[in-house]
């Protein structure tokens, strides 16, 4: 059967940074996110007696054979799970632009793990979903849900606790996101090099997956209750402390480049003047905005003053994954 699907990418709002288990891919801590309208990925699978191999297309080109062979072995779990031994052709896009630096994994494994399994004949629950899309990559496990979404850490050693769930659908609170792209050049440290490294040398891991505790917390509290303040104050202290773990590994890990310094700033200065606004910062030089809606375009106008921003785009809640016509 040939099978589409959708799903959309996720900002951390507590990061995921470090893992308890390397083999199944379990986060050593949870996480908050909220699942973006904006961007998303649309993937097309389907097996068949055809392929002498998995073959992945990207954005209309063959990908790379490290891409490839990283999809097969993810479908190696999907045929395990239904039995059968066929190959599979993938059709994957992305409709933000590649290179310019946004991770694609969590969009990206999570329309894979739908569309997959989907097309393998396996009827998954959102939980089970979450559960397979966390072996492709740990942040997909959260974008198979819309809105704000947590994922839980879990303790089983099997991981099947370790699952995201959703926290309040897309409609509950019309946040904004900018993301502001500050360089569209190929990171260096992909973020499972630099949480493992940050894992095994900062002196700082053991506080940093202590104190996400009562992140995690504050941050189901500010989203309940709508406080702004708290979630971009808590966002931004989950974000500068992840950054600290990357800086305080050996060798150091710094994502950032000086216009991302300049931007942090820029905030900084904004919130002085009473205007509202956070940051936030993945395993990248770039920058995203968390703010409200009637704020947005007076923080876009003031950030767009700054020379070197390649592109600004604009993002707002977004829905789950889900099967769509091909
Ligand atoms: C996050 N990031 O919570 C954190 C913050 C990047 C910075 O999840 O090793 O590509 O494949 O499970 O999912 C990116 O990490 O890592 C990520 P793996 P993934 O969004």
């Amino acid at each position: 059967m040939k099978t589409t699907a959708i799903a959309h990418a996720n900002i951390a709002l507590v990061k995921y940074w470090g893992k308890r288990d390397a083999a199944l891919n379990l986060p050593a801590t949870g996480s908050i996110s909220l699942t973006l309208k904006e961007l998303f990925t649309k993937t097309t699978v389907e097996f068949s007696d055809d392929p002498a191999q998995d073959e992945l297309t990207l954005n209309g080109e063959r990908a790379n054979p490290k891409d490839e062979q990283r999809a097969g072995k993810f479908l190696n779990l999907i045929r395990a799970q239904a039995g059968t031994g066929q190959f599979a052709r993938i059709t994957s896009e992305n409709n933000f632009p590649t290179g310019a630096g946004l991770a694609s994994s969590a969009s990206g494994f999570a329309a894979l793990a739908l569309a997959a399994a989907h097309a393998a004949g396996l009827n998954l629950s959102p939980a089970r979903l979450s559960e397979l899309a966390r072996r492709g990559s740990g942040s997909a496990a959260r974008s198979i849900f819309g809105g704000f979404v947590e994922m839980k850490p879990g303790v089983l050693p099997d991981g099947s606790d370790a699952v995201a769930v959703q926290l309040h659908d897309e409609t509950f609170w019309p946040l904004e996101m900018l993301i502001l792209i500050t360089s569209a050049a190929e990171k260096e440290i992909g973020s499972t090099t630099g949480m493992n490294r940050s894992a095994e040398t900062s002196p700082y891991y053991p506080a940093w997956v202590a104190s996400s505790v009562a992140d995690l917390e504050a941050m189901r509290d500010a989203i309940s209750r709508k406080d702004f303040q708290q979630l971009g104050e808590i966002a931004e202290f989950s974000c500068f402390k992840m950054h600290g773990l990357a800086l305080s590994a050996r060798p150091a890990i710094l994502y950032w480049n000086s216009l991302t310094v300049e931007l942090i700033h820029a905030v900084r200065g904004l919130r002085q003047k009473g205007i509202p606004a956070y940051v936030t910062i993945d395993a990248g030089p770039q920058i995203k905005v968390i703010c409200l809606p009637e704020y947005s375009e007076q923080i876009r106008a003031a950030l767009e003053q700054i020379s070197g921003i390649r592109q600004i785009i604009k993002t707002s809640p977004g829905p789950g994954a889900r099967l769509v016509e091909d």
